[in-house]
């Protein structure tokens, strides 16, 4: 069926992160970064969970898959040739901050980290391409962890400052689109992704988490206003990892508890970054949970003046939610957890796999806030078969980001403001919460496994052409 609902001018393309897709993790100056001492395999998932994460590496038991990634740092041009022959016209990206400043409290930026990107953005345009730049996306430089504790620390705002500072007075003629911080409000499942450490202790965890949390709705506020006054064009947004949050069933008390857990998840941190302040709902949680905040005077101004452009969201999975619920009820596999949905599949992953929540996400989320919305993450993490004639079927693909694509149709249809949507992982790379290889997203292959081997070659798979396809047809013929 070809119906054509997504406005002219909607915004096509494909999104990464830097530490993800980059290798090169010693080249140009670029100092480490917490990818690059998080280990590959299975072993990253607990790591990231259990309090006490160790940030040394230990090179005699794990693999380090973020040091070479796709090797991006030297493919690049091969990689946005590729992107612009599906008919991207944006890229989401993002900056290793330890490449422009590979300590992150220097005072002068690294020059060849800023030449970099200046080349990657020029490539972009020249190719018609716009890039949607994440200034932090789960690469806080590595001695800001270990010296001052990550985002604990209110000196990081600071840093932050700078470091934005630098990036939009260079990059100003070449990049409009900003998103702040990555999945922002993901912190509270994994603080030490976001915000560069693990919590002292599970009963720590909510409150080491909601005072970094604070300071990055300081930092990014200020951003915000910085980039207005730097790049007047500009459009700065905040980006939250949503999940529509069920109630398991009509029981009220069910019902209550899913937008408890719904508004803290989802909403908390679009509700400070978006109104400009914390919400009344958020006075009764942190009472509740112990959770004090030290705040510094003016931060409450600086929230209130620094309120984003526009929403983006990534969307994988939504979530279920149950008042008491047994062991065998729990959803393990579902990254952000809750109780097993009963009418949804999962993916290989144990990510539940519901398109429909994407249009409920989006309707949720214009209905509270009337800002232009994008998708800026959304796609199926699978294993791939290269076949003898080096063909990849991925027909799995196709289907999911086809019903996503749907739902995203039927939004607009309902009078959501999208403007755009940039699948996750266009080419293939290593996976943020498994270190793997294997789970790829990518419409483009890549020769790369997770015992090492591979010559990094890039192939077009068969979602390749049915996303050009899209594209080619505003979202027509999907
Ligand atoms: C999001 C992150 C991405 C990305 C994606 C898929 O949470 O912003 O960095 O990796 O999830 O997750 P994974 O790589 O764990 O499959």
């Amino acid at each position: 069926m070809s119906r054509n609902s997504f406005p002219e001018g909607f915004l096509w393309g494909g999104a990464t992160a830097a530490n993800q897709v980059e290798g090169a993790y010693q080249e140009g100056g670029k100092g480490l970064n917490l990818a690059d001492v998080l280990p590959g395999g299975q072993a990253r998932l607990r790591l990231l969970t259990e309090p006490g994460f160790d940030f040394e590496m230990d090179r005699d038991t794990y693999r380090y898959p973020n040091h070479e990634a796709i090797d991006f740092y030297h493919r690049y041009k091969e990689d946005i040739a590729l992107f612009a022959e599906m008919g991207f016209n944006v890229y989401r990206m993002s900056i290793a901050w330890s490449r422009i400043f590979p300590n992150g409290d220097e005072e002068e930026p690294n020059k060849e980290g800023l030449a970099f990107y200046d080349r990657v953005f020029d490539e972009l345009h020249k190719h018609g391409i716009e890039p949607l730049v994440t200034i932090s996306h789960y690469e806080t430089p590595l001695h800001l962890i270990k010296e001052y504790g990550g985002w604990k620390n209110r000196k990081l705002v600071d840093f932050f400052e700078r470091y934005v500072m630098v990036l939009f007075n260079r990059y100003k003629n070449k990049v409009k689109y900003w998103l702040t911080f990555n999945e922002i409000n993901g912190a509270v499942h994994f603080p030490l992704f976001g915000l560069g450490f693990s919590a002292t202790s599970e009963e720590t965890r909510l409150q080491e988490s909601f005072q970094g949390l604070h300071h990055q709705f300081v930092a990014s506020a200020r951003a915000v206003q910085l980039g207005h006054d730097i790049i007047p064009d500009s459009r700065i947004g905040c980006m939250l990892l949503y999940a529509p949050t069920y109630a398991y069933d009509s029981n009220p008390e069910n019902v209550m508890h899913a937008l408890d857990e719904g508004r803290i998840f989802n909403f908390l941190c679009g509700d400070v970054q978006i109104r400009g302040e914390y919400p009344g709902y958020s006075r009764r949680y942190f009472e509740e949970n112990g959770i004090d905040i030290d705040m510094e005077e003016g931060d409450l101004e600086t929230i209130a003046e620094g309120t984003v452009d526009f929403i983006s969201l990534s969307y994988y999975m939504s979530k279920t939610e149950k008042k008491e619920k047994s062991e065998e009820e729990l959803s393990s596999g579902n990254l952000l957890q809750g109780v097993k949905n009963p009418f949804l599949a999962a993916s290989d992953w144990g990510w539940e796999i519901d398109p429909t929540g994407l249009r409920i996400a989006l309707n949720e989320l214009y209905d509270r806030y009337q800002l232009p919305l994008m998708v800026v993450e959304n796609g199926l993490g699978a294993y791939d078969k290269l076949e003898d004639d080096g063909s990849i079927q991925d027909d799995y693909r196709i289907e999911y980001l086809k019903n996503h694509i749907q739902a995203m149709r039927e939004a607009v249809e309902d009078g959501v403001d999208l403007i755009g949507y940039t699948a996750w992982g266009c080419i293939d790379l290593v996976s943020a919460s498994s270190g793997q290889y294997a789970k790829r997203y990518g419409f483009i292959y890549v020769d790369k496994h997770d015992d090492g081997s591979g010559t990094l070659e890039r192939r077009r798979k068969k979602s390749f052409y049915w996303y050009q396809e899209v594209i080619r047809t505003n979202g027509a013929n999907l």
